[in-house]
């Protein structure tokens, strides 16, 4: 369990840096993006930043400028997005980079409120998305290999990559050309996966480094999580232990070179629901480092799991302990997560995303959490000299207590913070001859070396809780009317083989749905003579849910889950002497997006059984299989006002319940004709 989750965790961590040769050979320019040993420098200015994930397709363009306010006012001065590539070339060559997929747009909203851009482009994202970003055409590309030194491969990458380069130097928005952007990245945690590849995952890093790095867009390209980098790349060694309870979490540093500025993306989490009203101390505070590193990764729901917690004060712990070590970029993954629309979340993914960032699905500020981190950031902000021009000093106060102090010489711009590491125990400390109470576990951050503005565990800001309320018009009488899938028979179905085929194949992504059908012929003497024993039927399926139909009547599901996708199904039924139809509804839910071979995934049934007739057991994985992709009312878009015409409806009490039924009701008569519309759920 843990390991796939991990897969996730890393996800969001460290990125190293590809320094273009651009930025280096320039310094002196004051326009683009350089660094030293201290922190990042734009157009010229060295900052402190504090960064958050918001990814565009995850809400709409109507409430992207008050979620980059939101953000801004809590103290952001970066938002980090992933390039989806898959939604802006669904269909080789046709691309759509409208509504919630104007990138363009999102960057200049973020641009007009002042904030600076990160660009994640990949192309592969993993985030949690469909198939990792990759659109689907992409894996039928002959001979294809995703992601190592594969031509086919490397080719539409590079031309994706290529293309949304082009796009953002067109409109101008890299920092070098006077834009917000200031970082961009390649590849995606490729750490992970590499070893598969063995000396092709090696060559392959180094082309993705020096192709990014060759497109010149005078900013510094990163690479999440990779270790042995191309030459242009700063590779990244050890793991310094000073964000404590995170041990999956792993800062890594730089080879021979002083790495310039961390660059860390915290993920967050919270506490959910009632539980926020009193208190963060959640039950399982006792043991939280521990637990931390255990449920970083559950910060995205899957089906089945219950939701993690992670306390706004633990989060500001390690924020401030990052900037009290030289941090000078912290990136909160997600700082808004939103919603997965349509079919756009990978494998068993819900889709409420990060519900529990500082900006919940629908954008509201989750408090105490937001409010918390904008006063740390404030607080922050007010070190900014000493932070960024300052030398750091440790001072050992006593047992887990420590003050790491920036101070310029020869002026009096000091900083310190100090630490209380005892996760038990408050302490006082006596630093500069004054006595500071320190809450356990916690950091206190005095910007003047003497005044006490902020402790991670003071929490100043309210506490909120979010309510729901029916809208009134639900409650009126309304008239739902029901239409019945038809399960189709294996004359109803297109593709034949003498085996059930894999999933993914056949639906191709666009739709989650694909029906087995088949037939078998019994005679009486082939059926259990005793009432009590009935034939049983096993399905084997390797993902993700299966509903069973014998004879055009429901006999139950299977499912598997995010870890283990495949699962076995087995149910006793009822047959009749003559002809048995047997039809399965196989589904995904959501495309794979982790690990390695993502082309070579898959899904759907692949044997059938039926056990417990006279004549023995039947393998009816040889037999003749008809499989049709889809669901009609899926196909005929009856969700729609138009489509909803193309099948007939009926309010009979009697399919109430049914499976596969679709339900559909309209607004009451009060609301004018042209904005009525029917809504539909299967
Ligand atoms: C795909 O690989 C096969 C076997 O190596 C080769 O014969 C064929 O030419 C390749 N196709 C393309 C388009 O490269
Ligand atoms: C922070 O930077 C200083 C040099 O400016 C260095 O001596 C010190 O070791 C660094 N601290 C950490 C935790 O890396
Ligand atoms: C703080 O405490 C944790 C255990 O709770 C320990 O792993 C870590 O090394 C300590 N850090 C410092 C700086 O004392
Ligand atoms: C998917 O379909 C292609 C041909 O369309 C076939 O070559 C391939 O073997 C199929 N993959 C699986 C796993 O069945
Ligand atoms: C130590 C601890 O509390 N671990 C929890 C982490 O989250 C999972 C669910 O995602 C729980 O099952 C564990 O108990």
């Amino acid at each position: 369990m843990l390991r796939s989750r991990c897969g996730a965790v890393l996800l969001k961590f460290l990125c190293l840096v590809v320094l273009s040769a651009t930025a280096l050979a320039h310094k002196k320019v004051t326009k683009g993006v350089t660094y030293d040993g201290r922190s990042l420098i734009i157009n010229g200015r060295r900052e402190l930043l504090f960064s958050g994930s918001v990814h565009y397709p995850r809400s709409t363009p109507e409430t992207w400028p008050q979620i980059i306010a939101k953000a801004k006012h809590g103290g952001l001065n970066v938002i980090q997005t992933y390039v989806f590539w898959n939604v802006h070339e669904p269909v080789q060559g046709q691309f759509n980079f409208v509504g919630r997929n104007d990138l363009v747009k999102f960057i200049k909203t973020v641009w007009q409120q002042g904030l600076y851009v990160t660009l994640r482009i990949g192309p592969f994202i993993e985030a949690e998305w469909n198939f990792g970003g990759f659109p689907y055409w992409l894996k039928e590309v002959e001979n294809i290999t995703f992601r190592t030194d594969n031509p086919p491969f490397k080719y539409h990458m590079e031309k994706f990559t290529k293309m949304i380069v082009n796009m953002m130097k067109r409109e101008k928005l890299y920092a070098s050309q006077g834009g917000p952007i200031i970082l961009s990245q390649i590849e995606n945690e490729y750490n992970m996966i590499e070893l598969a590849f063995k000396e092709k995952g090696k060559s392959y890093v180094q082309w993705a480094g020096n192709m990014a790095v060759g497109l010149k867009t005078g900013v510094p390209w990163v690479m999440c999580k990779q270790n042995d980098a191309p030459d242009p790349v700063v590779s990244l060694l050890s793991s310094p232990s000073f964000l404590q309870g995170t041990n999956n979490q792993r800062v890594l540093w730089p080879k021979n070179v002083f790495f310039p500025f961390f660059f860390v993306s915290v993920k967050i989490n919270s506490c959910n629901g009632r539980n926020c009203g009193d208190t963060f101390v959640g039950p399982n505070r006792p043991n939280k480092p521990v637990l931390w590193t255990e449920n970083w990764t559950a910060q995205y729901r899957v089906f089945g799991d219950p939701p993690s917690q992670r306390s706004a004060e633990d989060l500001a712990f390690s924020v401030a302990r990052f900037f009290s070590k030289n941090g000078t970029l912290v990136n909160y993954y997600m700082y808004h997560g939103g919603t997965n629309f349509g079919r756009t979340a990978s494998s068993f993914v819900t889709t409420r995303y990060y519900d529990e960032a500082p900006l919940d699905e629908y954008g509201f500020q989750k408090e105490p959490k937001w409010g918390h981190l904008r006063d740390l950031h404030s607080a922050l902000r007010l070190c900014r000299k000493a932070l960024l021009w300052g030398l750091p000093t440790v001072h050992t106060m006593g047992k887990d207590l420590e003050a790491l102090v920036y101070e310029k010489p020869g002026t009096s711009v000091c900083a310190a913070f100090l630490t209380n590491n005892d996760t038990r125990v408050a302490a006082t400390a006596t630093f500069r001859g004054v006595e500071f109470y320190l809450p356990s576990r916690s950091i206190s951050i005095l910007p003047d070396c003497k005044t006490l503005v902020f402790n991670t565990q003071r929490i100043t800001s309210q506490h909120n809780a979010r309510g729901y309320h029916p809208v009134k018009e639900s409650h009126r009488d309304r008239e739902w009317k029901m239409h019945q899938e038809k399960i189709p028979r294996i004359s109803d179905t297109y593709i034949r083989s003498m085996a059930p085929l894999e999933l993914m194949n056949l639906t191709k992504d666009r739709t989650d749905y694909l029906w087995y059908t088949t037939s078998l012929e019994l005679e009486r003497g082939d059926l259990p003579m005793r009432h009590d024993i009935s034939p049983v039927i096993e399905v084997a399926s390797l993902g993700h849910v299966m509903h069973a139909f014998i004879n055009n009547i429901y006999v139950g599901s299977g499912h598997g889950d995010k870890i283990e996708k495949s699962f076995a199904f087995k149910k006793a039924i009822n047959l009749k002497a003559g002809t048995n139809r047997i039809s399965l509804l196989g589904m995904t839910v959501g495309l794979p997006d982790s690990g390695v071979y993502l082309e070579h995934r898959m899904a759907g049934v692949h044997s059938v059984i039926i056990k417990g007739l006279n004549t023995g057991t039947l393998d009816l994985s040889t037999n003749e299989w008809g499989h049709k992709a889809g669901v009609a009312g899926e196909s005929l878009r009856i969700y729609k006002q138009h489509g909803s015409h193309r099948v007939g409806w009926s309010n009979s009490k009697g399919s109430e319940g049914k499976p596969l039924t679709w339900y559909k009701v309209s607004r009451p008569e009060s609301i004018p004709e042209a904005n009525r519309k029917p809504s539909c759920s299967l």
